[in-house]
C-alpha cells in the first residue's frame, strides 16, 4: 500500500511544470525503490504463506519431500532487491546533501537519475549470488556472477557523480555533509567487498563467515544509516523550524564513524581467517579482533546519546531556522521552515529545471523569484478579502 501510494503520488501529483527530469534525485530514487517493492514483495509473501502451510497444514513445499532450495530462491528473489529499496533512497540523500554543501549543482543529474533505474532493473537478475554454495549448477553461477558484477556500473556512475560534484568546490563541512561524505567513503568498502563476494571462487571461500556480515553491515549500517542521519540533520531545520546544535552533531558524527568502523571492519579479517557467522562462541585465536569489535559496538551505542539529546533539546529550544539555512536549491527550501499545511501557500509553478542550471546562484535567484511571487499572490488575496 505504501509503494502504491509513493508511486502514484510521484507520477500524478507533481507541481505544475515539475516534469520527471526536473524532480529532485531523491524523488527518483524513492520512485525506483518503491517500484522494486511493488514487483518483488509478492515473492516473499508467497514464500511466507507456503512456509506457514508446511508448518501447520502438513504440505511439502520446502521440506525434504519438497524443495528446500526453492525457499532460498523465493526469499532472495525479493530480499536482494530489498537491499536496494533501502540503498536507493540513501543514494538519493547523498545526491541532495553533497551538492548543497559543495554549492555546486549535482554533476550528471540525468545519469544519476537514470542510474537509479539501472540499479533497480539489474538488481532483479542477481538473486542467485546468495545461492552460489547451495548446489547451484555451474552455468547458473557464471550467469549470476556476471549480472552481479554489472551492478558496479550504475553505482560507479553515482560515486563518480558525487566525486565530480565536490571536485575543486569549496566544501562546507556541517553535520549533514560529514555524514554524507562518511557514508560515501564507507560505501566504497561495502561496494568493493560486494564485488569480491560476487565472484564465485571468492564467495565459496568465505561463504557463511563474518566476511559476509562485514560486507552487509558496511552497506546497511555504515552507508544507509549514515545517509539517514545525513537526511535527518539536513531537513531538521525545514521539519521543525529550529536549528540543531552543530557542535553536538559533529561529535555524533565522529563517534559514529569511529564506532562503526571499529565494530564492522574486524569482521573482514575474521571472516578471511574462517570465523563462521551465526555462532555465539569462537575459537581463542579470533579473540583479538572480537575484543575490538565489541569495544566498537559499545562506542556505537554511546554515539547515539548526543544525537537523541541534540534532537530533543534543539526541537524544544533551538534557535529559529531561516527558510533556506544551507543555500540549497530544492523547491522545499522556497517555503517557510516549518512549511505551512500543504507545504505552500499557493501551488508553485516550476518553469525552469532548477537542478540542471549551471550556477547555484541562478537557482537561488530563481527560487527567490518563486518566493516573492507566492508572497505577492498571498498579499493580493488578503487585499481581496479586505475589499470583500
Ligand atoms: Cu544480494
Amino acid at each position: 500500500m505504501a509503494a502504491v501510494n509513493f508511486v502514484t503520488t510521484i507520477l500524478w501529483l507533481r507541481a505544475p511544470g515539475m516534469s520527471l527530469f526536473r524532480m529532485p534525485v531523491f524523488v527518483w530514487t524513492v520512485l525506483s525503490a518503491q517500484l522494486l517493492q511493488l514487483v518483488f514483495l509478492p515473492s516473499l509473501t508467497g514464500a511466507a504463506i507456503m512456509l506457514f502451510c508446511d508448518l501447520t497444514l502438513g504440505t511439502n513445499f520446502f521440506n525434504e519431500q519438497g524443495d528446500p532450495v526453492l525457499y532460498q530462491h523465493l526469499f532472495w528473489f525479493y530480499s536482494h532487491p530489498t537491499v536496494y529499496v533501502w540503498a536507493l533512497p540513501a543514494f538519493g540523500v547523498f545526491s541532495e546533501v553533497i551538492p548543497a554543501f559543495s554549492r555546486n549543482p549535482l554533476f550528471g543529474y540525468r545519469s544519476v537519475a537514470l542510474a537509479s533505474f539501472g540499479i533497480a532493473v539489474l538488481s532483479s537478475f542477481v538473486w542467485v549470488h546468495h545461492l552460489f554454495a547451495s548446489g547451484t549448477p555451474e552455468w547458473m553461477r557464471m550467469l549470476f556472477m556476471f549480472s552481479t558484477e554489472l551492478i558496479a556500473v550504475p553505482t560507479g556512475i553515482k560515486v563518480f557523480a558525487w566525486t565530480a560534484t565536490v571536485w575543486k568546490s569549496k566544501l562546507h563541512l556541517e553535520t549533514p555533509m560529514l555524514f554524507a561524505l562518511g557514508g560515501v567513503v564507507m560505501f566504497l568498502f561495502g561496494g568493493i567487498t560486494g564485488v569480491m563476494l560476487g565472484a564465485v571462487p571468492f564467495d565459496l571461500h568465505v561463504n557463511n563467515t563474518h566476511f559476509v556480515v562485514g560486507h552487509f553491515h558496511y552497506l546497511v549500517f555504515n552507508t544507509i544509516t549514515m545517509a539517514i542521519f545525513a537526511g535527518i540533520y539536513f531537513w531538521f531545520p525545514k521539519m521543525t523550524g529550529r536549528m540543531y546544535a552543530e557542535g553536538w552533531g559533529k561529535i555524533h558524527f565522529w563517534l559514529t564513524f569511529l564506532g562503526a568502523n571499529l565494530t564492522f571492519f574486524p569482521m573482514f579479517p575474521l571472516g578471511l581467517q574462517g570465523m563462521v557467522r551465526r555462532v555465539s562462541s569462537y575459537a581463542p585465536e579470533y579473540a583479538g579482533w572480537n575484543v575490538i569489535a565489541s569495544l566498537g559496538g559499545f562506542l556505537l551505542g554511546v554515539s547515539t546519546l548526543p544525537f537523541i539529546a541534540n534532537m530533543v533539546v534543539s526541537w524544544l529550544q533551538g534557535s529559529k531556522a531561516s527558510d533556506n539555512p544551507w543555500h540549497a536549491t530544492g523547491l522545499e527550501w522556497c517555503t517557510s521552515s516549518p512549511p505551512p499545511q500543504d507545504n505552500f501557500e499557493e501551488t508553485p509553478q516550476v518553469d525552469t529545471p532548477p537542478l540542471q542550471l549551471r550556477h547555484t546562484q541562478d537557482v537561488l535567484a530563481h527560487n527567490r523569484a518563486i518566493v516573492s511571487f507566492l508572497k505577492a499572490v498571498k498579499t493580493d488575496r488578503k487585499n481581496a478579502i479586505f475589499r470583500g
